[in-house]
């Protein structure tokens, strides 16, 4: 089998996607995300201009030499542009794969090791009230592990707050990024008060995690995990940038908070210290920016050695594509842990339909042949690019911060 020609699609069904589509002959194609939200345009282009020439002619099927031949062949290494790209090409191969063999990808990866794996759903709102009932509402909905993100009094904005009345999306089609405004001392004075209201009303039988996305010093962080001890939370996510890996070291000491951190990494190089030291409890790498499955697999096998399980990151920034494809790579690790999964839009999900599904607090990996994702061309032609960014993140006094 042979590769015959390779696609890129900018779209946007309500948010913006990069998928990439492989056609082999013998009239398979494999798709793959190649998403990186308030980038998309770098990422097609590094395809488009760099990497699909050298596909054209390859044998689909030699996944582990082609990802190889793109991350050592580039010179230029890592970085979240080029490992996005090439984790669009090797998502897109092992769907081909799949579907030449007529198999789903998870057999391809070891099998089923579980018939279902854990959610957890997002709850936000402006204020503690709008918190708890929109933590009831996940709940309802059967997810037993919830994510809760709130409005900081004194605040303007603060991570994770949806407006609106829309599902929360931070990249806004702007023509520079929105500029909010920060005071850790004012987030970590409110954010215990909230988890005791929260676990005073709904009690422990439900999962709760955060995501402080980068925002504290390693002191800080170990000051609120200590304090959010008593919650028994399920993972305290991105306490501080991990550019600095043993910058987990001292929050360690503090604390027995369990730690998540990785959606932003895109090799094992991100993370080889946190993974040897235990520093973390979850590894968040996801399919797409983790540069694709076949780097994936190693890394978990790496993590399942310090106790380490995975948590891949499943934000609406990720297509169905890559929510799929960590499905079949989930469903197939040992040392699985909890999967992300913030509801794609209606419109997202017809640009995309997949046999993937959700019940009862648990998704199910697809069981047709390959991914189980397709791309409806048309429709998404009927929702083209517009270019979007992420917030940047400033202190109360002008200082430029983490956002
Ligand atoms: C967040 C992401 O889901 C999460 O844990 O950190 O939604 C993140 O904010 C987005 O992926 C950024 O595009
Ligand atoms: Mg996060």
């Amino acid at each position: 089998m042979k590769i015959s020609d390779a696609r890129v699609f900018i779209c946007s069904p309500g948010r913006n996607f990069v998928t990439l589509k492989i056609y082999a002959d013998e009239g398979v194609y494999g798709l793959g995300d190649a998403t990186l939200n308030g980038r998309e345009t770098a990422v097609a282009s590094c395809l488009t201009e760099h990497l699909i020439p050298c596909l054209l002619g390859r044998n689909p099927f030699d996944t582990e030499d082609i990802w190889h031949y793109f991350y050592r062949g580039g010179y230029w290494r890592r970085g979240p542009v080029t490992m996005a790209a090439i984790g669009a090409i090797d998502m897109a191969l092992w769907d081909i794969k799949g579907k030449a063999l007529g198999t789903p990808v998870y057999n391809l990866l070891g099998g089923k090791s579980r018939t279902k794996m854990l959610a957890y759903a997002h709850a936000n709102g402006a204020d503690v009230s709008q918190t708890l009932d929109a933590v009831e509402q996940e709940i309802a909905l059967g997810y037993k592990a919830v994510r809760v993100q709130c409005g900081v009094p004194g605040l303007a904005h603060a991570y994770g707050v949806a407006s609106g009345g829309i599902p929360y999306e931070p990249a806004s089609r702007s023509t520079r990024p929105i500029e909010e405004v920060w005071s850790t001392e004012k987030y970590l004075n409110f954010i215990p008060a909230l988890f005791d209201k929260i676990r005073e009303k709904f009690g422990f039988d439900i999962h709760l995690l955060h995501d402080c996305h980068n925002r504290l010093t390693p002191i800080e962080a170990a000051r609120l995990g200590k304090s959010l001890e008593p919650h028994n939370l399920f993972w305290l996510e991105d306490p501080v940038p991990a550019e600095l890996q043993e910058g987990f070291q001292a929050i360690r000491r503090h604390t027995v908070v369990p730690l998540a951190a990785g959606e932003v990494f895109n090799t094992v190089y991100d993370c080889h210290k946190l993974l040897a030291e235990q520093l973390i409890d979850y590894i968040r790498m996801t399919v797409s920016h983790g540069g694709g499955i076949t780097p994936l697999i190693k890394t978990a096998a790496m993590a399942a050695v310090y106790h380490i399980k995975t948590g891949c990151h499943g934000a609406t920034d990720m297509s169905p594509v890559c929510l799929s494809a960590a499905l079949h790579f989930g469903a197939a690790i040992n040392n699985f842990g909890i999967q992300e999964h913030m509801r794609h839009n209606e419109l997202t999900r017809e640009v995309f339909p997949h046999d993937y599904s959700f019940k009862d607090g648990y998704l199910l990996s697809g069981e047709r042949p390959g991914l189980g994702v397709d791309f409806d061309e048309a429709l998404a032609k009927k929702h083209p690019y517009q270019r979007a960014y992420l917030p940047v993140n400033r202190l109360e006094d002008g200082t430029l911060f983490h956002w």
